[in-house]
């Protein structure tokens, strides 16, 4: 089964296979759709013969350290590039998201692969299409149009990107092909229960202290239908918990009724926060996000604000309160 038959893979199957040293590499703050399409293209590769290596800005989160070869991907901004002729950037919205200084490209063929709508075909090759639910699906077609067949190590990559992209098959773009792939994951050898230890039943105490006080943060603006919440470096600092921690704070406010518009803000770096969305009902985020130079899905997007904790809420208060100008709430 394929998941896009329509999709063209035909020029990043040419470039792979005439490579002579691939390098695989995902956004900044990486997660498991990064990581897991990743190790889903380097197991698939290797088995291959291909020269294959992975080598991100950030450390490989938490959650994904069970997947079979995390331990092989390399950390830090600059890699030693000598001997790749082909970069393959998964899940990354726009070439900055990489974290890597534009002068690493140069001379190489960047394969740009991702399902982020507002991503600017970057690439030398880009196959870009936002119909897919993670880019750990878009490996699922191309190990196909590799001629490949799913090792254990790819499915349990591809499995966790997709289990975590969708939020646990809830998310719009989840149709009954999602979950054909699924079962053809399960039967190559992923472990839906070892995954779902791993990634949601393996978390450090800490994180829950943490979201006790961002909820004490929670605030609905625009007559319920936005949902607020924060966190503080102080906040970290009290409970040890650590900026990895906060993912998935946001879909504990998702789930509140009538709430259409949900925003999360943490710490980044100096004065930089990160603003992250989620929408329901219609509300399109993507376009918040991006009209705060952000950018992200319809429904999940994200952007960096700088200024003090009150500065970003202003900011951000009154682009998403202009989404709602003119709209009747539906309760
Ligand atoms: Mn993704």
């Amino acid at each position: 089964m394929i998941l896009f038959p329509e999709q063209d893979w035909s020029a990043i199957v040419a470039q792979l296979k005439a490579s002579k040293h691939v390098m695989l590499t995902t956004h900044c703050n990486s997660d498991a759709d990064g990581i897991g399409s990743e190790l889903a293209l380097f197991h698939t590769l290797e088995n291959m013969g291909i020269q294959v290596s992975m080598f991100n800005r950030d450390v490989v989160p938490r959650i994904c350290k069970y997947l079979t070869g995390s331990d092989l991907i390399q950390v830090g901004d600059n890699p030693d590039v000598s001997t790749v002729d082909t970069v393959v950037a998964l899940d990354a919205g726009a070439q900055s998201r990489l974290g890597f200084a534009d002068e690493m490209f140069a001379g190489k063929t960047l394969i740009n692969i991702d399902h982020h709508a507002s991503n600017p075909d970057y690439g030398d090759i880009n196959v870009v299409n936002s119909d897919y639910c993670a880019t750990g699906a878009m490996m699922f077609d191309l190990i196909q149009h590799l001629g490949q067949s799913l090792c254990k190590a790819s499915a349990e990559g591809i499995y966790a990107a997709v289990l975590t992209d969708t939020a646990s098959f809830h998310l719009d773009r989840v149709n009954a092909d999602v979950h054909r792939m699924t079962a053809d994951l399960i039967e190559a050898g992923a472990e839906p229960s070892v995954a779902a230890e791993a990634i949601y039943n393996s978390q450090p105490l800490a994180r829950l202290e943490l979201l006790t006080l961002a909820l004490q943060t929670l605030s609905m603006e625009d007559d319920g239908r936005s949902a607020w919440m924060h966190v503080t470096q102080a906040m970290l600092d009290d409970t040890g918990a650590d900026n990895e921690d906060t993912e998935g704070f946001i879909d504990v406010s998702r789930t509140i009724e009538g709430v259409e518009i949900v925003v999360f803000i943490r710490p980044e770096h100096g004065n930089r926060w990160k603003v992250s969305f989620r929408g329901k009902a219609g509300r399109d985020v993507g376009a918040v996000a991006a009209s705060l130079g952000g950018g992200g899905h319809k429904y999940a997007a994200g952007c960096a604000v700088s200024g003090s904790l009150e500065d970003v809420y202003a900011k951000v208060r009154q682009v998403v309160g202009a989404v709602f100008v003119g709209t009747d709430s539906s309760t």
